[in-house]
Order: structure tokens, then C-alpha cells, then sequence
């Protein structure tokens, strides 16, 4: 079965974050998740615009930018200038007056549009987004943290967003909490990606290449 597995940067030890960013792709790793916050949308800070530039440097893998900041459009170009074509740009839409206008200048330049979506935010509230954003990302606890409970309520709506992506053309990716269990419900019924962190991925003791390949293996 296929499914994508991205690894949540702000887990990483940052003490050899060149090392890191280089066993993760030996381990196959299929993208670096790369959360930005600006400690005003979310209340936190974690990583930040040179950190993303520095794994874009160091990384040939694609990156996957989730922006938790306040009115993502007055500073896209920034993080766009740094990207590459093909890399993926999540904002929230209740952090966007115009949340499309931010849609379409990250299609504009040549990067994969998407949003995320808060445990709190209703499917309906951004349906109209559905046509325009080609990803998805359901945020299965509240965002700002690594290292929380998964909030079982977020299931209802990943049903929900199943039965429409196709009609819709977007694909769904997991963020919070995730563990082995969750895959091996959600990739059968077709969430195509899972942002790994603390909870199976980030200080374990053991080999990421070992870790990403009990995933890889999970008998579904
Ligand atoms: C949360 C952030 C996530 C976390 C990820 C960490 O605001 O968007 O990407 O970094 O959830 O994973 P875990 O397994 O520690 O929850
Ligand atoms: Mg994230």
C-alpha cells in the first residue's frame, strides 16, 4: 500500500540537525515537514524561516511547509523564494482574510497548495477551499505542540473528507499524534501521508531507516 511519511523537523535534535537531516533521507524519509510559527496564531515559536532554508539546502527530498502564522500572505513570498517547485505550502484559512489570494500566489509559483485543518474547523467552513488546495492536512490535536493526545473527534471528519476528495481532487495528510495504529486504519481507507514526530518517529533509540521500515511493513 502506498503512503507518504514526512518527518516533523521540529522533533529533530538541533544539535546535529546536519546529521539528522541526512539519516532520515538514508532511512527514506519521503519529505521534511517544516513547521513555521510565528507565536501569535499558535503559542509557540519551533521553527522558523532559516531553519526551513537550511533543511531546503541540505535535503534533496521535498519540503512540506506548514504555516502556523497570522495573515500567511504578507510574508509567502518570503518562504516561496526559498522553496522548490513541487515543495508543499500549507496555511490555515482562519489565519487569512483572503485565504485563496494566498492559495494562488503559492500555485503561481509553482508549489503545491494546501491547508490545514484544525480539530476545531469544520469541513463545511472550508469546502470552497477543497477546490483549490491539491493537499489537506487534518491536524489531529490543536496546533502548536508536539508531543499531544490525539483527539478521537478529528476521525469523523476524515471520513467526511474521503468520501469527497476524489470529486474534489485533493489528497488528505495526517498531522498530530501519529501512530502506528492510525496508519494502519487511515492508509487503507486512503489518507495518502503521515507527518511522523515523538510518537513514533523522534527520540526513540533506535535507527530511523529501522523505524520507517516496521512502517513500511505493517501488515494492513
Ligand atoms: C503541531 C505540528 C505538528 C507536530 C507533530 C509532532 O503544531 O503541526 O506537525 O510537530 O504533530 O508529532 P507528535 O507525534 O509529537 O504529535
Ligand atoms: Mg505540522
Amino acid at each position: 500500500m502506498k503512503f507518504e511519511l514526512m518527518a516533523s523537523m521540529m522533533c529533530a535534535d538541533y544539535g546535529n540537525l546536519e546529521k539528522e537531516v541526512e539519516n532520515l533521507e538514508k532511512g527514506g524519509i519521503d519529505s521534511f515537514h517544516i513547521d513555521i510559527m510565528d507565536g501569535r496564531y499558535v503559542p509557540n515559536f519551533a521553527m522558523s524561516l532559516n531553519d526551513m532554508r537550511y533543511i531546503a539546502g541540505a535535503s534533496s527530498k521535498p519540503l512540506d511547509v506548514h504555516l502556523m502564522i497570522e495573515h500567511p500572505n504578507n510574508h509567502i513570498g518570503l518562504f516561496l523564494r526559498s522553496l522548490r517547485p513541487g515543495d508543499t505550502v500549507y496555511i490555515h484559512p482562519e489565519a487569512e482574510y483572503h485565504p485563496s489570494t494566498t492559495l494562488q500566489s503559492i500555485i503561481d509559483a509553482g508549489m503545491t497548495p494546501g491547508i490545514a485543518v484544525n480539530p476545531g474547523t469544520s469541513v463545511e467552513t472550508v469546502m470552497e477551499m477543497l477546490r483549490i488546495a491539491r493537499k489537506v492536512l487534518v491536524m489531529s490535536v490543536n496546533p502548536g505542540n508536539a508531543g499531544q493526545m490525539y483527539l478521537p473527534y478529528v476521525g469523523k471528519k476524515i471520513t467526511k473528507l474521503l468520501a469527497i476528495k476524489e470529486d474534489m481532487g485533493f489528497e488528505i495528510y495526517w498531522d498530530g499524534a501519529c501512530s502506528a495504529d492510525k496508519i494502519l486504519e487511515f492508509a487503507p481507507k486512503g489518507v495518502r501521508g503521515f507527518v511522523l514526530g515523538t510518537t513514533l518517529l523522534f527520540g526513540k533509540s533506535r535507527e530511523y531507516g529501522d523505524i520507517l521500515q516496521d512502517i513500511r511493513e505493517l501488515r494492513f
